[in-house]
C-alpha cells in the first residue's frame, strides 16, 4: 500500500496499485448472462459463443468494449491485457486493413483510459491434429503473413504481446513461429481449461497440456499460461519453477464449469498468478479474488486465506504478465466508505476484499491520468449511451 501525500492525491487517502486485468475477450462483455438458461457444457456455450460474435461488426465491439473498459476502471483495474481474435468481417473474408478490429479495441482503451496490452491471436486450427478451423472460427482465422503484418503494425502503435490461442489452434510448428516472433514480448495462451480437452491432447501427444508445453515451448517469464485449471503435482511445480504467470479467471472457469486450479499447491511451489476478467461475467477484481480464496476454503473445510497478500500477488503477476514496466496506476479508496471506515494496512485491504457488496474505490488514477472521479468515470454517461446503442442494434439482430 502506497500512503496518501505525494502531491497527487490528498494526505489521508488510501491508495492502492491498480490492478492489471490479464485476460479479457472483451466483446463477450455483451453476452455475459445471455447463455445460462440452456445448461450443457463448455463446448455447448462456445457453440453460443460463436454465434453470438458471428454479427458483431467493428462499431459494436468498439462501443462494448469501451464499457467493458468503465466497468473495469471503476472496480479497480487500471489495465487490460485484451486476448483479441475477432480479426475477420462476418463472412470469414479480410477486412481492408488487417487492423480493423483491433483498432475498435485500442479505440475503446483510449477512450476510457485504461492500459492496453494488445495481444493478436494466432488461430488457425480445430483441435489437436492439426485439423483446419471450422465455419465457427472463421472470423479468427489468419495466414500467417497477415498475422505477422499485424503484430509488426500493432506493435508500432501499442504494446503487444504474441498469443497463440491455444494447443488446440495451433500446430506445434505453428507455435514455434509464434513464439519465434514473439522476442523478448509477452506471450498468452490457453491452455488445460476443461478435463476434456486434457484427454484430447493425451490422445493425441500422450502428455496433458501443460506437460506437452512445457516439454516442447521454453516457457518463461514471458508467459502468461491462462487457466491451466487442470495439472497434476509434476506440472505444478515445472510451471512455478518456469516462473510464468498462470492467469487465473476464476468468475469465468465458476461460469463455464471449468474446475478449480490447485493454487494452495501452486503457491507453494512458489507459483506466480495474475487475474483476468475474461468472459467479463464479473468486472471487478474483487469479486475475482474473493471467489478464488472462497472456492480454497470451501475445497479444503479451512479458513487458510492470503488475505490482502492475494492482491499483493494478482498486482505482481499481472504487472509480469503486462510485459513488465512501471506505470502510474493508482487506486483511491474511500476511507470513509461502511465497509473501511475505522480499518488501516493490511485490515483494511481485506475489508476491501471480503466486507460486502458495496463499491469503495473512489478515484483511479490510469497511466498517470485521473479516469475516475468521486465514483464516476470522466466520460463514463457517453460510453454508456453508446453502449446502449449498440446492445439493442446487436439483439435485434440476433
Ligand atoms: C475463448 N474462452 O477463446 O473465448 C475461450 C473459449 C476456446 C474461455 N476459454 C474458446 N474462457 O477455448 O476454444
Ligand atoms: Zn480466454
Amino acid at each position: 500500500m502506497i500512503s496518501g501525500g505525494d502531491g497527487l492525491v490528498p494526505e489521508d487517502a488510501v491508495v492502492v496499485p491498480g490492478v492489471p486485468n490479464l485476460h479479457s475477450h472483451a466483446f463477450q462483455r455483451a453476452m455475459a448472462g445471455l447463455a445460462e438458461r440452456a445448461g450443457g457444457d463448455f463446448w455447448q456455450w462456445r457453440e453460443t459463443m460463436y454465434r453470438f460474435l458471428a454479427v458483431l461488426t467493428p462499431e459494436d465491439v468498439r462501443a462494448i468494449a469501451a464499457q467493458l473498459y468503465v466497468e473495469c476502471l471503476l472496480h479497480g483495474y487500471t489495465s487490460v491485457a485484451e486476448f483479441h481474435y475477432l480479426h475477420n468481417a462476418p463472412d470469414g473474408g479480410a477486412y481492408d486493413a488487417p487492423a480493423e478490429m483491433a483498432n475498435a479495441i485500442i479505440a475503446a482503451a483510449e477512450d476510457a483510459g485504461i492500459g492496453l496490452l494488445m495481444l493478436p491471436v494466432l488461430y488457425r486450427r480445430s483441435g489437436f491434429g492439426g485439423a483446419p478451423a471450422g465455419e465457427g472460427q472463421r472470423r479468427f482465422v489468419l495466414s500467417q503473413d497477415r498475422y505477422a503484418r499485424l503484430v509488426e503494425d500493432l506493435a508500432a502503435r501499442v504494446p503487444v504481446g504474441v498469443a497463440p490461442h491455444s494447443l488446440r489452434a495451433v500446430t506445434p510448428e505453428e507455435l514455434a513461429w509464434a513464439v519465434e516472433l514473439a522476442g523478448e514480448r509477452p506471450i498468452h495462451i490457453h491452455i488445460a481449461e476443461q478435463t476434456g480437452e486434457v484427454e484430447a491432447c493425451l490422445a493425441w501427444s500422450g502428455a496433458r497440456p501443460v506437460q506437452w508445453l512445457l516439454d516442447h515451448a521454453p516457457v518463461d517469464r514471458r508467459w502468461c499460461l491462462v487457466h491451466a485449471t487442470h495439472c497434476d503435482a509434476t506440472e505444478l511445480q515445472r510451471m512455478a519453477a518456469s516462473e510464468a504467470v498462470a492467469g487465473l479467471c476464476q468468475t469465468t472457469e465458476a461460469n463455464l464449469g471449468d474446475g478449480a486450479f490447485p493454487l494452495h499447491a501452486y503457491l507453494d511451489a512458489g507459483g506466480r498468478f495474475g487475474i483476468g476478467s475474461d468472459s467479463h461475467v464479473s468486472t471487478s477484481p474483487v469479486e475475482e479474488l474473493r471467489w478464488l480464496d472462497y472456492i480454497r476454503r470451501l475445497e479444503t473445510r479451512t479458513r487458510r486465506s492470503l488475505g490482502a497478500g492475494l492482491l499483493d500477488r494478482a498486482t505482481e503477476g499481472g504487472v509480469q504478465a503486462f510485459g513488465g514496466g512501471a506505470r502510474q496506476d493508482f487506486v483511491v479508496l474511500d476511507a470513509e466508505h461502511p465497509a473501511l471506515v475505522g480499518r488501516s494496512g493490511a485490515s483494511l485491504v481485506d475489508a476491501w476484499l471480503f466486507n460486502g457488496n458495496g463499491n469503495p474505490v473512489r478515484d483511479v488514477m490510469a497511466g498517470g491520468a485521473w479516469v475516475v472521479r468521486d465514483g464516476t468515470h470522466i466520460r463514463g454517461e457517453r460510453i454508456a449511451a453508446d453502449f446502449r446503442a449498440a446492445m439493442r442494434r446487436i439483439m435485434a439482430r440476433l
